[in-house]
């Protein structure tokens, strides 16, 4: 497992400077699900496989901007999902931004999770490493320095609300409307990864990512996005779940499948828990 952090912080320093000095245009490329990529989009992609590919632990790999599955090594222990750069839309008005990595044993879903990383390209550049605990380390004159274990509080003050508020269900917006009336403060930034880290760093609180009228399956995928802060939040001692169910034990049908999603402390998901059972 050290030889594929090793691999990703070797990925993100590369990735650093590609977001400094790279051209923040769109590509001619459409990924899986027709959204045009960016050229930070495939040129990080392509930084993470080739080094990916030189991992002998590894026995596949899938990129959240490639179709398929990309089979590495035979005799490779680990299965890697990741988003190279999730929220690249946001660089070019220079908003933090971050890549997603799940790992994974035998199989790509959920209950086959077994360690989660993310790295956070913003003023500094963090890497939180989900294995048994969620450490956070910080990128230092080209080392990444340990800082922090990181454990969520039973209740937070953030409240990051995501998807089109006029798809919103009427129960949802309640709902959302509920947690600022009690003085939740606003923290949205559109970069899933600023946005999720923000909440863990900050103690606790709640994004949400639901069903909407226009995407009842929600934005945000399965084993690229979701899985990975999923296993993060549960084991910093918070929750993930889908309106109904801990995220974990969402099925994957195919591997760009998306679903909806709320990440928090617990008292802000029990109340997600409550609100859906009783409407959705
Ligand atoms: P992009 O990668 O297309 O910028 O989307 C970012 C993202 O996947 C995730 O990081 C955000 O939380 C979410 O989508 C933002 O979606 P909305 O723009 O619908 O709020």
């Amino acid at each position: 497992m050290q030889d594929i952090i090793k691999a990703i912080e070797e990925a993100s320093i590369k990735i650093k400077e590609l977001i400094e000095t790279g051209d923040t245009g769109k590509s001619e490329q459409e990924n899986s699900t027709g959204d045009t990529q960016l050229k930070l989009d495939i040129a990080s992609d392509v930084i993470i496989e080739d080094i990916f590919k030189t991992i002998p632990s590894i026995k596949a790999i899938v990129s959240e901007e490639q179709e398929e599955i990309v089979n590495l090594n035979e005799n490779g222990e680990y299965l890697i999902a990741y988003d190279p750069l999730d929220g690249s839309s946001l660089v070019d008005v220079n908003l933090s931004v971050g890549s997603i990595y799940g790992i994974y044993k035998d199989n790509f879903d959920a209950k086959s999770i077994i360690a989660s990383v993310y790295v956070v390209f913003g003023p500094r550049v963090e890497m939180v490493v989900a294995i048994d605990d969620v450490k956070m380390y910080r990128l230092k004159k080209g080392k990444f320095e340990f800082i922090q274990t990181i454990t969520l509080d039973e209740k937070g003050k953030l409240n990051a609300p995501g998807s089109r508020q006029n798809c919103w269900a009427p129960f949802h917006k309640q709902l959302i409307d509920d947690i600022f009336n009690d003085g939740y403060r606003l923290r949205y930034s559109g970069g899933m990864v600023p946005d999720l880290h923000q909440i863990l760093l900050k103690g606790g609180g709640l994004f949400s990512y639901p069903g909407t009228t226009d995407r009842p399956k929600g934005k945000l995928r399965q084993l690229f996005e979701v899985f990975p802060f999923a296993y993060t939040y549960e084991k910093a001692n918070g929750q993930a779940v889908d309106g109904f169910k801990r995220a974990l034990e969402v099925e994957t049908t195919h591997i760009h499948d998306t679903t909806p999603c709320f990440f928090g402390s617990n008292t802000e998901i029990n109340r997600v828990l409550e609100v859906y059972k009783k409407n959705g």
